[in-house]
């Protein structure tokens, strides 16, 4: 049996992964291709106490470090518990957010550095990489401007700042330049039906 594809979403609140995610999910369900989505972090019932934990605005004395931490802790725990199940069965994974996440937020925004990102990071994941990662480009004006007319209360990471934002941006844009063949960059201010149309495409070519 063959390995399933593993596809990542990414991008800075408000890109529109969800969105797409289930377009590409129904476009898969359509051709009869077995396939499961996740979130990170999250997925797991250890994974969501760790989300609680990560996202609730009280523990805002957490550091940098036990942030970083816990996200590769939630993502240790669906790599082995969800993720490489899924895709030795030939299940394709489609996982909202992964370690492309912790460069951007935790090393680049946060300034740990990307050097110990990237080694935590192949701890955590264990070999299992993703295919293809799709980068939903928007600018930190769209991301505002969608934020407010969800009306929804930001959380802990959220209510890091417009320039925290910025710098989030700027660590996805420098790991699509230094992992050009994993990572597809799409500009995501366009229609929904054209940013979907873009996806599947890419897609269809690694079925
Ligand atoms: N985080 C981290 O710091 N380090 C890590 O390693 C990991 C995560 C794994 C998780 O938040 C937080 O954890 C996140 C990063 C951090 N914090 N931040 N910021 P989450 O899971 O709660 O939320 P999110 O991942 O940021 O997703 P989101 O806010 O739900 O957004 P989305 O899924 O990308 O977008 P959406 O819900 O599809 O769309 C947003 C709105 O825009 C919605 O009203 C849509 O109808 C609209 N939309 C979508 N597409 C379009 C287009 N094309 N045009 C116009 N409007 C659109």
């Amino acid at each position: 049996m063959n390995r399933g594809l593993f596809i990542t979403f990414e991008g800075i609140d408000g890109c529109g992964k969800t969105t797409q995610i289930e377009l590409l999910r129904e476009f898969l369900d359509s051709k009869g291709i077995a396939n499961t989505v996740i979130r990170e972090p999250g997925g797991t019932e250890v994974g969501e106490k760790i989300r609680q934990l990560l996202l609730d605005k009280k523990n805002s004395d957490m550091t940098s470090l036990t942030e970083l931490l816990l996200f590769e802790a939630a993502r240790a725990q669906i790599v082995e518990e969800k993720i490489k199940p899924a895709l030795d069965d030939g299940i394709c994974v489609i996982c909202d957010r992964f370690y492309d996440s912790s460069l951007a937020y935790q090393g680049v925004a946060r300034g740990m550095g990307t050097d110990i990102v990237k080694m935590l990071n192949n701890v955590a994941v264990a070999g299992v990489d993703p295919d293809i990662t799709f980068f939903l480009d928007i600018s930190v004006e769209e991301s505002i401007a969608r934020r407010k007319s969800r009306g929804d209360e930001s959380d802990r990471i959220e209510s890091a700042g417009d320039s925290f934002i910025e710098k989030v941006r700027q660590g996805y844009l420098y790991a699509a330049l230094y992992d050009s063949n994993r990572i597809r960059t799409i500009d995501a201010t366009g229609s929904v039906d054209s940013i979907s149309s873009q996806i599947i495409s890419i897609i269809s070519e690694r079925l």
